[in-house]
């Protein structure tokens, strides 16, 4: 296969959503359409049940929700695809938004019955800022649902972007009948049983079949036929301009824990979805074509086979082909690496791969230098500058209870500020030694506090910090400057883990009331970026 054929064969995506929606769900019932695996866990982790592959860790289990973004790579129907599932969570959203860097495209999954939740909002936004294209997966069409026509009207609505429906559901919550595949004028018909089964579709002759009213009431029947019928009047066929443009929806009905309307996705998905594209990098456009081998690493996880205790890199390849036991330049080393150890990944299992093309993420292991956001490549020019940042909202300090155990502790804690899971900061002129975290959302203490006990054997107490605000000063300001700044009550100076001086304050008034006494001295909400970040 040429490289061309292989870069077209590649889809690359992430499953996004608010929390809840059915994400993980809907991610292990494709891996089971995609036959990449043999029988779904269920996210319910009931005893002597199968866990999801992509929520491996152990928090994930005991909590059924997911906390870490997940790679799983699998082969289907000649494609060759990467997909991400994402935490919905908004206090790991740094972790979901720097997925979204990786991706060529996302499925947007909706509770069919909540219609769009804030999260999902947010999460859409930044889609669209990327021009990354969305597909849209409601969810739950087992249950009584919204009414669909609304449903449209919310996407276009709330998030501004045309909706196309694929597939139509035939009524709704207990007299749900099944999805009408408008391409294909056929009736997938639900079966209420345990597992979700669905008879073989049904080609019908027009919407008026029987077949297609299944046993809904004359009425009801009635309804929906109004609905389609209006959809078919407005004869807007499938764009792919406009959804590859990002200005439509493609829409998919069905249930995912049921396995229900999961195969009209997959294809309709991998049928109509973008393979990787040009990325555009300081004006100047990087085709995956390009001979020169690149990537970017958008996420780093430590521990995630106990049988190999060590960190993997997780890297995008945008261009050229990835060879394994090549040597690359790695940006913030600026020094010369040779890739032995790289893996293709299925949640925490990974087999060695020898090469991999662009729209590839592979996993790199048994280099401590790699950091989140760092280029490698065949072509020292090339530096991608990708990974968003977050201000922290939340404070807290990290106490040690056990000094039998301090290595354990400061060696869990170095691991998990490098994966990115938490930020620490250093308080200026301070003989305190214990680590001061700085978190977007409170659950991250929590994941800090989890993995610290269960991989690495440290116990830890939190104690609550003062602050709520920080904001990072000029990287320029001299000591003699910081030590002239006049500072709100309760306001502290204090470092970032790049030795960039920042304020915490205590509330946001107290910020603004510095940034009006200290006219001279602007402050802002993340570091400014250095060409090595
Ligand atoms: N009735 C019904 N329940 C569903 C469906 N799909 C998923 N669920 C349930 O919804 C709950 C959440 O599912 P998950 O797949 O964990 O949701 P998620 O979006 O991955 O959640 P986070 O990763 O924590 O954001 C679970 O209890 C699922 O069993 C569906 O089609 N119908
Ligand atoms: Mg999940």
């Amino acid at each position: 296969m040429s490289i061309t054929e292989e870069i077209q064969r590649r889809r690359t995506f992430a499953i996004i959503s608010h929390p809840d929606a059915g994400k993980t769900t809907l991610t292990e019932k494709l891996l089971l359409y995609g036959g990449a695996v043999q029988l779904a866990g269920s996210v319910t982790a009931r005893k002597n049940q199968r866990a999801t592959t992509s929520d491996w860790m152990e928090l994930e289990k005991k909590r059924g929700i997911s906390i870490s973004s997940t790679v799983l790579q699998f082969d289907y129907d000649g494609y060759r695809i990467n997909l991400l599932d994402t935490p919905g969570h908004k206090d790991f959203s740094e972790d979901t938004y720097r997925v979204l860097t990786a991706v060529d495209s996302v499925v947007m999954v909706i509770d069919s019955a909540k219609g769009i939740e804030p999260q999902t909002r947010k999460l859409f936004e930044v889609c669209r800022q990327r021009g990354v294209p969305i597909f849209t997966f409601m969810n739950k069409c087992d249950r009584p649902m919204k009414n669909p026509l609304e449903l449209l009207d919310e996407l276009e609505r709330v998030l501004g972007i045309g909706a196309f429906p694929v597939n139509w559901p035939i009524g709704n919550g207990p007299d749900f009948q099944g999805v009408y595949d408008r391409q294909t004028k056929t009736m997938h018909t639900f079966e209420r049983v345990v597992g979700g089964k669905y008879r073989a579709p049904v080609s019908v002759g027009g919407l008026h079949d029987p077949a297609v009213r299944g046993n809904l009431s004359e009425a009801d029947f009635h309804k929906t036929l109004e609905e389609l019928e209006m959809l078919e009047h407005a004869g807007e066929s499938f764009d792919d301009a406009a959804v590859l443009a990002g200005k439509t929806t493609p829409v998919f009905f069905g249930s995912g824990v049921n396995n229900f309307g999961v195969q009209l996705l997959l294809d309709g998905f991998l049928k109509h979805s973008p393979a990787p594209k040009s990325r555009v990098m300081g004006g100047i456009e990087i085709s995956p074509e390009n001979p020169e081998f690149s990537g970017f690493i958008f996420k780093i996880q430590a521990n995630m086979d106990p049988r190999h205790r060590d960190r993997i890199a997780f890297i995008r390849v945008c261009s050229g082909k990835f060879d394994r036991d090549m040597t690359v330049h790695h940006s913030r080393s600026e020094k010369k690496v040779r890739l032995s150890s790289s893996h293709k990944l299925f949640g925490n299992e990974r087999e060695t791969v020898d090469e991999a093309y662009p729209g590839d993420v592979i996993g790199l292991v048994g280099h401590d230098s790699f950091g989140i956001g760092d280029t490698l490549t065949t072509d020292p020019k090339i530096l991608y500058k990708e990974i968003p940042r977050f201000t922290p909202e939340a404070f807290s300090y990290l106490h040690n209870p056990n000094t039998g155990k301090y290595k354990q502790f400061r060696q869990g804690l170095e691991q998990l500020l490098q994966e990115g899971v938490i930020q620490t900061l250093y308080l200026r002129n301070s003989s305190i030694k214990t680590p001061l975290l700085a978190a977007v959302g409170p659950l991250q203490f929590e994941v800090v506090q989890f993995r610290l006990e269960s991989e690495y054997g440290a116990e830890s107490r939190l104690e609550a910090a003062p602050w709520s605000v920080v904001r990072w000063l000029p990287t320029d300001i001299k000591e003699e400057e910081l030590d002239a700044l006049s500072l709100p009550t309760g306001a502290r100076l204090a470092y970032d883990i790049g030795k960039n001086p920042v304020v915490l304050f205590q509330n946001d008034w107290s910020a603004n009331y510095f940034g009006e006494t200290n006219k001279n001295t602007p402050l802002s909400a993340l570091p400014v970026q250095t060409a090595k970040e």
